[in-house]
């Protein structure tokens, strides 16, 4: 094997990251840092010296990477922050290191569904960075399995990058900076609220949806019900009503996959269902919206686990 570690030197002018969350794409993050140059501490949930993790990149990458990182234990000030944990997390897994946060923390936030920091006292001058990435990554304990590396977005509104960007985008494969990048998550949450719930409740993989029968009704009733909503929020600037389309795409696509919903069910973990489906629910009662299916959808997800 070959190994990496976090000790790599420093090179000047450039972040110490902490890691919160080395799942799938927390661990492939972590490794593309350190693979530029930076070094990199875990937040572990639970004290320990050092985590280890090793990747299997897809052929023609041949031997497995080892990553072992070591633990955040000299107290220093959090300045930068990359976020992945599972949605339903987050408040959890960052409580003990809020008061860490430096004033002026960079945070990217990769994270499937929206609203996960909603409630979070972040400091004032916190520089949130969000991302969406459609990479095919899974976790077995500690084995990450990169199935497929795609597109991974980031932005916070502005047009230039942090000047950390662009060193860890030579390495990062498929890593853009994008200055819209809002109009990336809500895509991705609106496929995402498709897909996940209806793979999970049909025990099907993604390309199962497209039967021509009763799964893709299914489908376009979320879609429909979740484009009213998305016309109603984004009614200034416009939305597409493209939902359904943007779906069986991304269906097709990535046809041999099980969703993340679906693992998660399977493997008895607590789903994101409340930050994808149950989030536009919360949207729809601020605009005194109904989306009886979303709900429907949502209360069976609940009741699996
Ligand atoms: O993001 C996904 C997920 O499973 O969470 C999709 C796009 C549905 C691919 O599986």
């Amino acid at each position: 094997l070959s190994a990496l570690s976090s000790t790599l030197k420093q090179p000047e002018n450039t972040p110490h990251w902490h890691i919160l969350g080395l799942g799938s794409l927390g661990s492939l993050s972590a490794y593309y840092l350190l693979q530029s140059g930076f070094t990199v501490s875990a937040l572990p949930r639970t004290p320990t010296h050092l985590v280890a993790r090793t990747l299997h990149f897809p052929l023609p990458q041949s031997a497995p990477i080892t990553l072992s990182l070591r633990a955040d234990d000299h107290g220093q000030p959090i300045t930068h922050l990359w976020l992945t944990v599972k949605a339903h997390d987050t408040a959890r897994a960052l409580r003990p290191w809020l008061p860490r946060l430096a004033n002026n923390v960079t945070i990217v936030c990769l994270q499937n569904g929206m609203g996960t920091l909603d409630g979070i006292d972040l400091p004032e001058a916190c520089n949130l960075i969000y991302a969406s990435s459609t990479n095919g990554v899974w976790r077995g304990a500690d084995q990450i399995h990169i199935a497929a590396e795609n597109n991974t977005q980031m932005g916070n509104g502005s047009h230039a990058a942090p000047a950390w960007f662009a060193p860890l985008q030579q390495q990062f494969r498929g890593l853009h900076w994008n200055h819209h990048i809002d109009d990336a998550r809500w895509q991705k949450l609106t496929v995402n609220a498709v897909i996940n719930p209806l793979t999970a409740l049909y025990q099907c993989r993604n390309g199962e949806l497209l039967d021509g029968g009763e799964r893709e009704q299914a489908m376009e009733k979320l879609a429909d019900e979740i484009d009213r909503l998305c016309t109603r929020i984004f009614s200034r600037q416009g939305w597409p009503s493209d939902t359904l389309k943007r779906s069986r795409d991304i269906a097709e696509q990535t046809a041999q996959n099980t969703s993340s919903m679906l693992a998660d069910c399977r493997a008895g973990r607590r789903t994101e269902i409340d930050f994808i489906n149950g989030f536009l629910l919360r949207q729809a009662e601020k605009y005194g919206i109904a989306l009886p299916f979303n709900q429907t959808c949502v209360e069976r997800i609940h009741k699996m686990h």
